[in-house]
């Protein structure tokens, strides 16, 4: 028999822009795993603020595991093979990361999703991006999977253009966000994050950015 649902979720409130599917609680599974990872990359490349080529300070602290790694400094925004702070390569991607991504982005309908990048943001509270683009990659045909941890935060999703009033959405511990097709290019951004505390994670908000930055090649990787 059909049950109406007395507590709808958050994402079934929303109409969701074409090309984005919200998975909530997805990475929960994997809560544990991920956590440990985290720990594990965060001590070999640790987190830092960098410099925009506009030469302001980020407030979100970040580091990267893959073969590529998301950098800005003066120069400006790329992915780069070496860690600029060490000289060494990245962490590889964790087998329980390559697992949630191949997950996610099979069950938002792309089957052979194969990241090399993974940007690790940490928001302490306060922290925000403001509206941008990604466009650092090579093949916008690739999606992005997202991995909200710890404190929520609402996340600002636009159009194409900077001009459309931007939708929130409400990002929770353990939500996973799979942007793709028309939304891949959208502008999009994360209001300042709220003071709190998240039992396992504390004050700071983490987010998982796991995208195709690089060529694909015949060698598997
Ligand atoms: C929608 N990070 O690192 S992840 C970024 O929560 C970034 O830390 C945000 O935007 C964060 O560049 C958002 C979700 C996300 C990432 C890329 C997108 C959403 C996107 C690209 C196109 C459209
Ligand atoms: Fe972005």
């Amino acid at each position: 028999m059909f049950e109406p649902e007395l507590f709808p979720s958050a994402s079934a409130l929303l109409p969701l822009p074409p090309g984005v599917t919200w998975l909530e609680g997805f990475a929960l599974d994997w809560e544990d795993a991920l956590i440990g990872a985290l720990a594990q990359i965060i001590k070999a490349a640790p987190l830092r603020h960098m410099l925009t080529p506009g030469g302001q300070r980020m407030s979100v602290a970040m580091t990267n595991c893959g073969s590529l790694g998301w950098i800005t400094d003066r120069h400006g925004y790329r992915y780069a093979a070496l860690d600029p702070d060490s000289g060494r390569p990245w962490p590889a991607l964790p087998e329980v990361i390559r697992e949630l991504a191949a997950a996610a982005s099979l069950a938002a309908g792309y089957p052979s999703f194969e990241p090399d990048a993974c940007l690790i943001n940490c928001y302490a509270p306060g922290a925000r991006m403001s509206l941008h683009q990604d466009r650092d990659e090579r093949d916008f045909s690739a999606p992005i999977v997202s991995v909200s941890l710890g404190l929520p935060a609402t996340f600002l999703f636009g159009g194409l253009t900077r001009r459309e009033r931007p939708q929130r959405l409400p990002l929770a511990h353990g939500d996973v966000v799979v942007w793709g097709g028309p939304a891949r290019l959208a502008y999009h951004g994360v209001a300042p994050v709220a003071d709190g505390r998240h039992p396992k994670l504390g004050r700071q908000r983490i987010n998982l950015t796991l995208r195709r930055a690089g060529p694909l090649n015949l060698n598997g990787n």
